[in-house]
C-alpha cells in the first residue's frame, strides 16, 4: 500500500491534475486545495507544496520528504519553520526547456527591436532600424544552475556571445564563466543581463541601479537590457523604472515581480521597451511533476539518494 501524497499547491492557472495522477501511478492524492483533508496530518509522509499554508508544515510531524512544485523554494522558506526533512525541488527538462525558450525569445526580441517594429506597424510606418548581429551582443547570465546553463547553451547556438556568473565558477564549453568575486568584470562585459538566480538573503534586492550602471556601454545598442526570469524579490523595481527613464537601461523583460500579481498602478506597465509576462516563463508541467515525484519517492524508498535536494544553509 503506497503512502498518500498530500498536496497544497496554490498555482493560479488553468493547470489540471489529470496527468499528475497518471504520473504518481495510483498513489492516493489528498488535495487540500480541492477541499480534501487527511484523517491524521501526523501520518502524512510525503507532501507537495507551492506557497503552503504556514500552519501546514507544523502539522506534518511524520513527514519524510517535502517536495516543491517548482524549481524555486523561497515559497517554502517564507512559510514558517522548516520541517527537519529533505526538501526536493522540481528539476525537469520540461521546465528547463520552457525557461530557455523564454530567455532566447527575450534576447532575440531586444536584439531585433521587436517592440519598436510593433509600434511602427501600428503607426503604419515603413522604417528600417539599425540591426546588430547576435554575435555583437554579450549576454551575461547570472545563475548558472539547471536553467542558466541550458539558456546559455541555446543562446550560444543562436550566435550570441555568452558569459555566465555564479557563486561557484563553472566550466561550460563555449561559455566564458565568472565566479562570485568577479562580478564587476562580468558586468563590464555584459550587454544583455539575464537573471536566473534563486531568491535568498544574498540575492534579495540585488538587481539595483548600482548593478545596471556597471553594465557595458555598446555603441551597437542604445543601452543595456535587463531580463529577469528568476525572482522578483531580487529586483528593485523603483530603480528599474528610473533606469528606463534616464536611459541607463534600454529595455527590460520581466517575468517576475516584487509583488505578484504586479500592481495595476505599477509604472512598469507603461513602458514600450518593457516586456512583461505574468510569472509564466517556465510553468511546472503537471504530468511531468507527477512522474518526477513518484520517481523520487521510489528512489527514497529503495534507499537511494534523493535528487535536487535543497541546501538549507545556502537557501536554494
Ligand atoms: P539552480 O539551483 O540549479 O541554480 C541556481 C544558480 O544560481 C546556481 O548557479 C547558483 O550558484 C547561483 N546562485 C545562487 N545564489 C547565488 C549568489 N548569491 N551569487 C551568485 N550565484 C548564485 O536553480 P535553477 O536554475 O533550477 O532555478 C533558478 C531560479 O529560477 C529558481 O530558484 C526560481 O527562483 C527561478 N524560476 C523561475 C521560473 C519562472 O517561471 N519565472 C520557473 C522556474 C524557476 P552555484 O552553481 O554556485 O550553486
Ligand atoms: C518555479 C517557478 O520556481 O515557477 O518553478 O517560479
Amino acid at each position: 500500500m503506497k503512502s498518500p501524497l498530500l498536496i497544497d499547491v496554490k498555482f493560479d492557472t488553468t493547470r489540471k491534475y489529470d496527468g499528475f495522477e497518471k504520473g504518481v501511478k495510483g498513489r492516493q492524492i489528498i488535495n487540500l486545495n480541492a477541499g480534501e483533508e487527511p484523517e491524521d496530518y501526523s501520518a502524512i509522509e510525503y507532501a507537495l507544496v507551492w506557497q503552503p499554508e504556514p500552519s501546514l508544515l507544523d502539522k506534518l510531524t511524520g513527514l519524510k520528504v517535502l517536495f516543491s512544485a517548482g524549481a524555486g523554494v523561497d515559497h517554502i522558506f517564507s512559510a514558517g519553520k522548516l520541517p527537519d526533512v529533505p526538501i526536493v525541488r522540481f528539476a525537469d527538462p520540461t521546465l528547463t526547456t520552457r525557461m530557455s525558450e523564454w530567455v532566447c525569445l527575450q534576447c532575440l526580441s531586444h536584439l531585433r527591436q521587436t517592440y519598436k517594429y510593433i509600434a511602427l506597424q501600428r503607426n503604419r510606418t515603413w522604417q528600417e532600424l539599425p540591426q546588430p548581429e547576435a554575435s555583437e551582443i554579450n549576454v551575461g547570465i547570472m545563475g548558472m544552475g539547471n536553467l542558466g546553463k541550458d539558456s546559455a547553451k541555446k543562446l550560444k547556438t543562436l550566435g550570441f556571445a555568452v558569459n555566465g556568473w555564479s557563486r561557484t565558477k563553472k566550466d561550460v564549453e563555449g561559455i566564458n564563466c565568472f565566479g562570485e568575486n568577479e562580478l564587476d568584470d562580468f558586468l563590464a562585459q555584459t550587454d544583455f543581463l539575464v537573471g536566473l538566480l534563486p531568491l535568498t538573503k544574498q540575492t534579495t534586492n540585488f538587481f539595483s541601479r548600482d548593478i545596471f550602471e556597471k553594465l557595458k556601454r555598446n555603441e551597437e545598442i542604445a543601452s543595456p537590457v535587463f531580463i529577469n526570469g528568476g525572482r522578483g524579490g531580487s529586483q528593485v523595481e523603483a530603480d528599474i523604472v528610473s533606469c528606463l527613464q534616464d536611459g541607463t537601461l534600454g529595455g527590460v523583460s520581466l517575468d517576475v515581480f516584487q509583488q505578484e500579481p504586479l500592481e495595476a498602478d505599477s509604472a512598469l506597465w507603461g513602458y514600450e521597451n518593457a516586456i512583461l509576462t505574468p510569472h509564466a516563463a517556465a510553468i511546472s508541467d503537471i504530468a511531468a511533476l507527477g512522474s518526477y515525484i513518484e520517481g523520487q519517492i521510489e528512489r527514497f524508498e529503495a534507499g537511494k539518494e534523493l535528487e535536487h535536494v535543497v541546501d538549507l544553509k545556502a537557501g536554494y
